[in-house]
């Protein structure tokens, strides 16, 4: 599959590690292939084992969390953390509540967030953890005694030099505050251990809107190198959770049109954009309700509601899908290259099948890959733990105008470090090698730790 045969061997020994996960073997094939010419250009990062260390995270730790449900009866879920690379700065990373939690999960969120973190130019290496607690239906002490329980054991491996988590699917400002009160109370400390808090115990301005405005500024970027304007343009958004949500806004200021959002039981068409105040605004309140369906907003705003279908049938000028990973498969890829979509911009992690990559690739769609695009929710939180560790805290637009820096940076940086390999255009591949460098730079620097 490779041409370097160095690559080619470490592949196979990731395989043969990590047996059947698949999500953790398609986020580690993704940024190997990119890494070909790199790699085969010098041989600095054979020699020092560089792509061999990358791909194993440095730490992982799995524990069980008991908890209390409001029927007095005991419920036993897993925890994780994984503390992927530290060669830039403490582990970083958010946390994710989902059913589906598992090791592959965790390690191909945790192995994306290293060179995600990196693109930000902020120091912060690379983690993620979780669990498969199932929030949806759990009523707001059940959701604080679990976060409780989890925190007791997560607070022997992190703090806010060493590890500092933030929220994923599942994982809101709510659960980082319960989790939050807990660490304190553990360790009898105010830092700033997590990041995503609320406003009155530390958090950031623009941190809840910073993943969805950054991949808007992203696509910004993206669309000026091709000659186009968002003005005026059509997008089609899938989920509708804390990612939907700062997109559907900042399209919407800059002059865009969100016309469908989705939810686990399928999709809403908006013709006339989710344009108002009330219909953003509905987006959280149907988050808050906990009821995970998007039929909700068709109830409320008489739209057409698509039972069961994804939104990747209707035909817009931007597909951005914000839900989750490998949401987009081959059928989908085909329905958007059928409609003449030009672009097609990743906002949730690894959101779409290496299947839909190649034919969208293969019929010359633009893809911006998602550890760009939603990188400005971790640099957010970066901008957070500064504040944190300054006591002090920007206002909004201080916020955002670096955000904004940081977003622009990240596609220009991008941009070269393709063009700089002869992948001109290549925003998958430049995105993976600008985010690499500096990784394996400071690991050689330091000497074989880890
Ligand atoms: O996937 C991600 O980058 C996040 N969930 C945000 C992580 C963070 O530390 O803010």
């Amino acid at each position: 599959m490779f041409k370097s045969e160095y690559l080619q061997k470490v592949y196979a020994s990731v395989e043969a590690r990590n047996p059947g996960e698949n999500e953790f073997l398609q986020a580690v094939r993704d940024v190997l292939e990119s890494l070909e010419p790199v790699v085969m250009q010098d041989s600095k990062f054979e020699k020092n084992g560089v792509i061999e260390r990358m791909v194993e995270p440095e730490r992982m730790i799995s524990f069980r969390v008991s908890w209390v449900d409001d029927n007095g009866q005991v419920q036993v879920n897993r925890g994780y953390r994984v503390q992927f690379n530290s060669a830039i700065g403490p582990y970083k990373g958010g946390l994710r509540f989902h059913p589906s939690v598992n090791a592959s999960i965790m390690k191909f969120l945790g192995f994306e967030q290293t060179f995600k973190n990196s693109l930000t130019g902020l120091p912060m290496g690379g983690g993620k953890g979780g669990s498969d607690f199932d929030p949806r239906g759990r009523s707001d002490g059940e959701i604080m005694r679990f976060c409780q329980s989890f925190m007791t054991e997560l607070a022997k491996h992190i703090g806010a030099d060493t590890d500092v988590p933030a929220g994923d699917i599942g994982v809101g400002a709510r659960e980082v505050g319960y989790l939050y009160g807990q660490y304190k109370r553990l360790r009898n400390e105010f830092t700033g251990v997590l990041t995503g808090k609320g406003r009155s115990f530390g958090g950031s301005l623009i941190r809840p809107e910073a993943t969805g405005f950054g991949a808007v500024y992203y696509a910004v970027e993206m669309l000026k190198t091709f000659g186009e304007d968002i003005k005026g343009k059509t997008f089609a958004v899938s989920g509708f959770g804390n990612v939907a949500w700062g997109t559907v806004k900042k399209v919407n200021e800059l002059g865009g049109k969100v016309v469908t959002v989705s939810g686990p039981d399928g999709y809403i068409y908006d013709e006339d954009g989710i344009c108002t105040e009330e219909k953003i605004n509905f987006l959280l309140e149907m988050r808050a309700s906990g009821r995970d369906k998007v039929k909700d907003y068709a109830d409320k705003f008489g739209v057409p509601y698509f039972e069961g279908k994804r939104p990747w049938e209707v035909k817009v000028d931007v597909v951005m899908p914000c839900a989750t990973q490998n949401e987009v498969g081959l059928e989908d890829a085909k329905n958007i290259v059928a409609n003449g979509v030009k672009y097609y911009v990743e906002v949730a992690n690894m959101p779409t099948t290496d299947e839909a990559v190649s034919y969208l690739k293969a019929n010359k769609v633009v893809i911006a890959p998602s550890k760009a695009v939603n990188a400005g929710g971790v640099a957010v939180s970066g901008l957070e733990m500064s504040q944190n560790s300054m006591r002090y805290s920007w206002t909004a637009e201080e916020v955002d105008a670096k955000l904004h820096q940081i977003m622009s940076d990240i596609y220009k940086n991008s941009w070269e470090a393709a063009k700089k390999y002869g992948m001109e255009g290549d925003l998958i591949a430049g995105a993976n090698i600008a985010g690499f460098e500096k990784v394996a730079d400071a690991m050689i620097a330091q000497g074989v730790a880890y």
